[in-house]
């Protein structure tokens, strides 16, 4: 049906490190977009941060997906939707599957945490796993119910973020790959890069790797790809930081000011928004067919 999941699939298998990076509306899409980067993380915490929620299933599928299909609408590049725990069950997996395909994302990433899930950063975060045959049996779901075989079914091991240890994340990842997952995606919550890279080296499978960088800065694409057997990185969260970090600083400075004079000369024009808008686009179609 889709060649951009054919072309996604193909790069991710077969290319140098893809690069994709958060967004949660049509806006920053496009500006990841207009930034070059490969493809789109539609992050669960983005958009539950977006509503000023914790990241803690709180927000809905239907509340996810329709998010995710603004951004697949806005903009050109594979998305690849974040979809938490697949929102229940093996059942409700195979809904997700079904909808998420149908709004055009390439790809999903699903993690072995119970539902209601915790964010996986937070510190002292409630990290409960499901059992390893629990969540094979919601892989497995997610491959019969993807109707297009590119339609990449990612598995993310929570293991290393529940303090398990490098044997349960293994083993976990192993079984996820044997289960028929396109990509193991291995997450951690530490500052420094040690206990990926351990993972990494261990790693025997053909199946390729994902990382999550947020939590350990330090590693760089050009490391990642020395490494090997990595061929995604996931940029979760920093085009929500960066908003926060400006907006927060303008924020201030209009109240510090008691008028715009001064924050209006550090922000972008109105005519920026615009483009991002697409009005030229839409203006051509006005004198087209307004008549
Ligand atoms: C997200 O961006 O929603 C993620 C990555 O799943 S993390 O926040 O690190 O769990
Ligand atoms: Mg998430």
């Amino acid at each position: 049906m889709s060649g951009k999941t054919t072309l996604f699939k193909r790069k991710i298998l077969e290319g140098p490190l893809t690069n994709i990076v958060a967004a949660h509306n049509g806006l920053g899409a496009r500006l990841a977009e207009r930034a070059g980067f490969d493809g789109i993380w539609a992050s669960g915490f983005e958009l539950s941060a977006s509503y000023g929620l914790p990241d803690a299933s709180l927000i809905s599928m239907t509340q996810h997906l329709d998010a995710s299909r603004s951004m697949a609408e806005a903009t050109e590049i594979p998305i690849v939707a974040d979809i938490d725990t697949g929102y229940g069950n093996a059942i409700n997996v195979m809904h997700a599957i079904e909808r998420y395909e149908a709004a055009g994302m390439a790809a999903i990433v699903m993690e072995d945490k119970m539902f209601p899930k915790d964010t996986s950063l937070l510190a002292g975060g409630r990290q409960e796993m499901v059992r390893i045959e629990e969540f094979q049996g919601k892989i497995e779901a997610a491959l019969e119910a993807r109707r297009d075989k590119d339609f990449m079914v990612i598995a993310r091991v929570e293991a290393l973020i529940a303090g398990l240890g490098q044997e349960e994340a293994r083993l976990r990842g192993e079984k996820y790959a044997q289960a028929g997952a396109d990509a193991i995606l291995i997450h951690s919550k530490s500052k420094k890069p040690d206990e990926i890279v351990t993972f990494i080296k261990a790693w025997r499978l053909p199946v390729p790797l994902v990382l999550v960088p947020t939590s350990y800065p330090d590693l760089t694409e050009a490391d990642i790809e020395k490494l090997g057997k990595v061929k995604l990185v996931i940029y979760a969260n920093q085009g929500l930081r960066a908003a926060v970090t400006a907006m927060e600083k303008v924020f201030a400075q209009i109240r510090a000011d008691r008028g715009i004079q001064n924050a209006d000369k550090t922000i972008v024009p109105v005519e920026h928004i615009f483009d991002l808008q697409k009005v030229g686009e839409m203006k051509t179609r006005e004198k087209r067919f307004l008549r």
